[in-house]
């Protein structure tokens, strides 16, 4: 009897202690865990969700509905300046903008590398980041659009959209012919498709890009689709898919 109280009393403050260490290190995973505040249909956000489920990193979803202008709150505004998502939150450090955050969790999480070793894939597979992130998504973003629908008419948002989105198109077809494999840089997935997949899809989805012309972004598209890390960070798989 003794013995057997004796074993259930440190039994107990054991089984105590050791939920106790357990409730401590999730909290703590919790507070260490990345934070993206993202919206669901957003192709910035959606390229870094790709980059953190291609690196395998667990991160906390926090939606800012652009749709009801959450982006302009003070509090978002403190986190960045300029009002856009995705912003990234890493322990105490806050980053912005997908190119800034995508290079950041390169260098600061490089088991699964998203930038080829070899050079001039490397600067290939940048340059056509770049083309999406500052030659094609900033002439179709939101503020662009509304700004042509008040000042111009809401009938050329879309034909102004569709313009940039084929010439982006364009110029990555004729750059990545000869050096895409099954993605498109090479055989491995690399930075150029973290950025081409959303706005492909985009351009498919929100204005009516005829694919026929760009056989090559077609393929790439079809293999994106595919792989579950990128199925996992589309728009309709969201938290807050719906709520918009
Ligand atoms: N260069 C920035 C652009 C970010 C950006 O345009 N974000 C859009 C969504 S994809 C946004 O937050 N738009 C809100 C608005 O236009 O008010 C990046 O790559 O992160």
């Amino acid at each position: 009897m003794v013995q057997s109280s004796v074993f259930h009393s440190y039994d107990g403050s054991d089984y105590e202690l050791t939920m106790k260490m357990l409730h401590h290190h999730e909290q703590a995973q919790h507070q260490n865990k990345l934070k993206l505040y993202s919206f669901w249909a957003s192709s910035c956000s959606w390229r870094i969700r790709i980059a953190l489920n291609l690196k395998g990193l667990e991160y906390q979803y926090i939606p800012v509905n652009l749709l009801k202008g959450e982006q302009f709150s003070p509090e978002f505004q403190k986190l960045n300046p300029i009002g856009y998502v995705p912003v990234l939150v890493d322990g105490d450090f806050v980053i912005s903008d997908s190119f800034a955050i995508f290079m950041y969790l390169e260098e600061k999480y490089p088991q699964i590398p998203l930038l080829p070793s070899d050079l001039p894939k490397k600067a290939l597979s940048i340059q056509a980041a770049s083309i999406v992130c500052s030659s094609i998504q900033p002439l179709q973003h939101l503020a662009v659009l509304k700004f042509i629908e008040a000042k111009v008419s809401p009938d050329e948002q879309i034909p102004w959209a569709k313009f940039h989105i084929e010439k982006g198109f364009e110029a990555l077809e004729k750059l990545l012919k000869y050096h895409a494999g099954r993605y498109a840089t090479g055989d491995e997935v690399s930075m150029a498709d973290v950025f081409l997949a959303p706005q492909i899809l985009a351009g498919i989805k929100r204005f009516n890009v005829d694919m026929a012309k760009f056989p090559l972004l077609t393929r790439l598209n079809e293999a994106y689709i595919e792989l579950p890390e990128f199925q996992k960070a589309m728009p309709e798989n969201q938290p807050d898919a719906l709520s918009a």
